[in-house]
């Protein structure tokens, strides 16, 4: 059996802080993303689609995406399973009680733990009956003699409790007490594959189709995997899905060419309209390198689908030529005070660079 694995498109997602518009465009680009999963599935010929958990961010998400969603995904030729997560738990309210699920005979929402034989192997479902899970979702399945592939579909995380959160915890180990060929993880949203104790990837977290935040390390793609037959190794392919790029830089300067290489890497970026920029500077303001900043403001605040410079924590050199150029008195002793403040204080350090701008306006 050849399958689509995909998990966590997180559908109504509300992206918040990067601005309206940018924020319309990722909930938007969600749905593309989709669109993209089911012409991979169509150039790899697969069987099925197998979506992992959480293709909703929460089970109020507005009706109309649900339908949407539907609509997308049942123009696959063939069956699409797609299983309740944490996020779009089943239970009273739920998105998967929408009639859209039940008008196209392809769409296979799995609510239940039970065994789906089906295209020459047999479906393991692990779905979320409710908001919070505990144990194992494998937990129910056991070996069994049989010459199909037994592939598990499950939500939850890899032997790493999250803090404050009681997710459901699978053992690294799980395919191989199961009895199972693979298991299409969802939850974490970078590719993580994970080899039994032979070196066999029988199991892995397919990532997200479309990144979700700054920081994710490896999001934006499905796995083709392709299990021929019962204790076969599975085939994985990646195939990248994601439409937009979410890029964060974190530089610590020292020099004026710190800075400049900065911007020459701003610069060069492609497709900044279809890039979010996360830019985080700390460290040292060179003497005569304010103009650099200047035009690096600029660049970010004008070129990219959503961008942030954050300068809390770089302040003008403390004993910068720029400070002794300014009229002894008041004005000079504000500068060496927020210099010298600004080495641990976030407000004083921004204070600084505006003082280090405004003075290099007036001293040119
Ligand atoms: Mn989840």
């Amino acid at each position: 059996m050849k399958i689509l694995h995909t998990a966590d498109w997180q559908i109504g997602i509300k992206a918040v802080g990067l601005g309206a518009g940018a924020a319309r465009e990722v909930r938007e680009e969600r749905f593309r993303a989709a669109e993209r999963v089911i012409e991979v599935a169509r150039e790899h010929a697969v069987d099925a689609i197998i979506v992992a958990g959480d293709v909703f961010e929460h089970n109020g998400v507005d009706r109309a995406f649900v339908q949407r969603t539907a609509d997308i995904v049942s123009a696959f030729e063939g069956p699409v399973y797609l299983l309740p997560g944490n996020h779009d738990a089943l239970g009273p309210g739920s998105v998967w009680k929408h009639p859209c699920w039940g008008a196209r005979a392809n769409l296979k929402v799995l609510t239940r733990r039970e065994p789906i034989t089906a295209l020459g192997a047999i479906l393991y479902p692990c779905p979320y009956v409710r908001q919070q899970s505990d144990g194992n979702p494998l937990g129910w399945i056991t070996p069994q003699d049989t010459d199909l592939p037994r592939i598990g579909i499950a939500h939850g995380s890899v032997e790493h409790p999250v803090i404050g959160e009681s997710y459901a915890l699978i053992a690294k180990d799980a395919c191989q007490s199961a009895g199972l060929d693979y298991v299409a993880l969802g939850h974490w949203h970078s590719f993580t594959p994970y080899a039994d104790s032979k070196g066999v990837c029988r199991m892995a977290y397919s990532g997200t189709h479309e990144p979700t935040a700054y920081g994710e390390r490896d999001s934006g793609q499905v796995l083709v995997v392709d299990i021929p037959t019962r204790g076969a190794k599975p085939d994985m392919v990646r195939v990248p899905t994601a439409g937009l790029t979410w890029l964060e830089m974190s530089r610590d300067l020292r020099t004026r060419v710190d800075l400049e290489r900065l911007c020459r890497k701003l610069d060069s970026v492609p497709n900044p309209d279809r890039t979010l920029v996360r830019v985080t500077l700390s460290g040292i303001l060179a003497d005569g390198a304010g103009d650099i900043l200047r035009h690096i403001e600029s660049i970010v605040a004008t070129r990219f689908l959503s961008a942030r410079l954050d300068t809390r924590r770089l302040h003008p050199a403390r004993d910068g030529e720029w400070v002794s150029r300014l009229p002894p008195g008041v004005i000079r002793e504000a500068a060496e005070v927020l210099c010298a403040k600004g080495q641990s204080d976030g407000v004083a350090a921004r204070a600084a660079l505006e003082l280090h701008a405004l003075a290099m306006e007036e001293l040119g």
